[in-house]
Formats: structure tokens, C-alpha cells, sequence
């Protein structure tokens, strides 16, 4: 199967999924998680740093290494990959839905609207504990989180960690659009994450994966382009 054959299948597709994962946006600097040498977590253990007990056993540490990620994607710029999905989103008003597990919110630099942020967003922060009614954020120490100045709670990186729940209505809305996709790209993904991964098992419609290296996913895959995303997208959607 080529480029060519998914081509078509997007040309004749009334509607389209995007699920994208971290390797959508390597391209534009943005370290993968799980890549062996460069990946977020080649130096770290996920459950140090990406779970509520991390955050709660160790503020500052959890805290400085998402204020370092968000140092760093304020820095990177969209690449041809997530422009490509946006220029054809502008061509093809409703055609086509992003899903994407990043936080970097790259997708949404690009111009794509509408982008369902399934882990949400590493520049935005909110509170540990989201029920107390007193809180107001106090001048933050460097280094530290911003923390309430009457009870002591915390903010925290807006984003899903590990045992914690997708937003109800943004998960809902792409198991919604999965479910009515006729063709799903399933771009830069190891496949491993639920229940973002399940996505791509959930749909009806074709699924064809974009991805250097095998992934998780490939065993749903109607095709696997062995590729990068900002090389073969701005190909497909042309
Ligand atoms: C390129 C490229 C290029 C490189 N071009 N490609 C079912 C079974 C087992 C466990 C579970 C299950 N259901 C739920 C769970 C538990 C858990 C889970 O999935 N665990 C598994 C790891 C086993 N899931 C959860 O806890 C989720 N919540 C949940 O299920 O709630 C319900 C519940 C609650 C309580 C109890 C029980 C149930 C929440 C998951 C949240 C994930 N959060 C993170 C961190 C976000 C914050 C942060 O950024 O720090 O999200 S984890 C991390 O992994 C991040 C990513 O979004 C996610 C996925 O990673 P991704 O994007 O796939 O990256 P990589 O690095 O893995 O892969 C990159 C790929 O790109 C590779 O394949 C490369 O080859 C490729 N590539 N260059 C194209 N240029």
C-alpha cells in the first residue's frame, strides 16, 4: 500500500480523525516520551513525575520538571506535520477532527480548531484540589507552586496524569468522533496510553498508521506508513 491509496481513501472520506501522540511534533524539538535515548522518560520513572502521588510527595520537583517542558514549548514552533493538518482543515471546513494526547498545544498553533486536548495542556496550571472554596493564588517563590495563601493548596500543571480521569467532555466528543470517522491517522503514537489507544480500536472506518518504528497500534492498522509525520502528512493532505 502507498501514500497514494491513503490518499484516496482521504479524498473520499466524509469524515476524518487525527490521533496524534508525541511524535507528532519531534519534528518540531518536542522530546518523546518513551524514545529510548532522548525520551522524556529514558531518565525518569512516569510514575516519579507524571501521577497526583508524585506531585503531592515532592511539589517541587514535579513542579520544576513540568516548568522546564513549558519553557521548552514555548520555544518550538508547529512543524510541516501539524500545519499540513491544519491547511486541510481550512480547505475542508468539519471534515476533520484532531484527538491529541500532547499537551504542547502545537496542533493549536498551527490553526487546527476545535482540537480535543485528551491530556490536556502543559501551559496551563489549576488546583490540586479543585473542591476548596477559599483559594486564591498568592505571588508564587520561584521554584515553588503557586500555592493558596489561606488553606495551602496547590496549583498544578493542567494536565491527565496516570490514574486520573480524561475531561469527561473532550474524551466523549472523540469517542463520539471515532466512532463516525470513515478513516482515523493515527500519527506518532507508541499506542501504549489509555484510553487515548483505544480510539483507534473503537472506529469503524480505516485506520493508517504513521510512525518511523512499529507501535502498539499497528495491529489495528488497514496500513502502516513507516514515515514521519511532518515528511508523509503534508503528502496525504495535500
Ligand atoms: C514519531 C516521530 C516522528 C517519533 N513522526 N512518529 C488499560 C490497560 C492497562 C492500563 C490501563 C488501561 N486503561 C487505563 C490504564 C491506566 C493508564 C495506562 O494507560 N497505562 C498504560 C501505560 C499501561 N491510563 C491512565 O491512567 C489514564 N487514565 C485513566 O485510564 O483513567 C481512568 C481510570 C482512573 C483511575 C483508575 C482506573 C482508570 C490517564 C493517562 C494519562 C497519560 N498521561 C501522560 C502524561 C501527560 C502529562 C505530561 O505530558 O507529562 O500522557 S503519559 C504520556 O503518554 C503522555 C502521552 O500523551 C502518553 C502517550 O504517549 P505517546 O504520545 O504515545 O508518546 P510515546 O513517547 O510513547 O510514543 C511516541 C511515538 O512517536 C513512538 O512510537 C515513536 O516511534 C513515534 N515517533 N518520532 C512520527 N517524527
Amino acid at each position: 500500500m502507498t501514500v497514494d491509496v491513503v490518499r484516496g481513501w482521504l479524498r473520499a472520506a466524509d469524515r476524518v480523525v487525527l490521533l496524534s501522540g508525541a511524535g507528532m511534533s519531534a519534528e518540531s524539538g518536542v522530546p518523546t516520551f518513551r524514545d529510548a535515548q532522548t525520551g522524556l522518560w529514558a531518565k525518569f520513572r512516569p510514575e516519579d513525575l507524571a501521577t497526583e502521588d508524585a506531585f503531592r510527595r515532592d511539589p517541587r520537583m514535579v513542579w520544576d520538571w513540568y516548568a522546564m517542558r513549558r519553557e521548552m514549548v514555548a520555544k518550538v514552533s508547529p512543524n510541516a506535520g501539524h500545519l499540513a493538518v491544519a491547511a486541510f482543515q481550512q480547505r475542508h471546513p468539519g471534515r476533520l477532527t484532531v484527538a491529541t494526547q500532547n499537551v504542547d498545544g502545537l496542533h493549536q498553533g498551527a490553526g487546527s480548531p476545535g482540537v480535543l486536548a485528551l491530556h490536556g495542556n502543559v501551559a496551563e496550571d489549576k488546583w490540586l484540589d479543585a473542591s476548596r472554596p477559599c483559594c486564591l493564588a498568592q505571588t508564587p517563590v520561584p521554584g515553588h507552586p503557586p500555592s493558596c495563601a489561606t488553606c495551602g493548596n496547590l496549583r498544578r500543571p493542567a494536565v491527565v496524569w496516570f490514574g486520573e480521569m480524561l475531561p469527561a467532555d473532550v474524551l466523549a466528543a472523540a469517542e463520539e468522533a471515532a466512532a463516525a470517522c470513515d478513516l482515523m491517522l493515527v500519527v506518532g503514537t507508541s499506542g501504549v496510553v489509555y484510553p487515548a489507544a483505544g480510539l483507534a480500536r473503537a472506529t469503524r472506518g480505516r485506520v493508517v498508521v504513521v510512525n518511523p518504528v512499529a507501535s502498539e497500534l499497528d495491529d489495528a492498522a488497514d496500513v502502516v506508513l513507516r514515515g514521519t509525520a511532518a515528511t508523509l502528512l503534508p503528502q496525504l493532505l495535500e
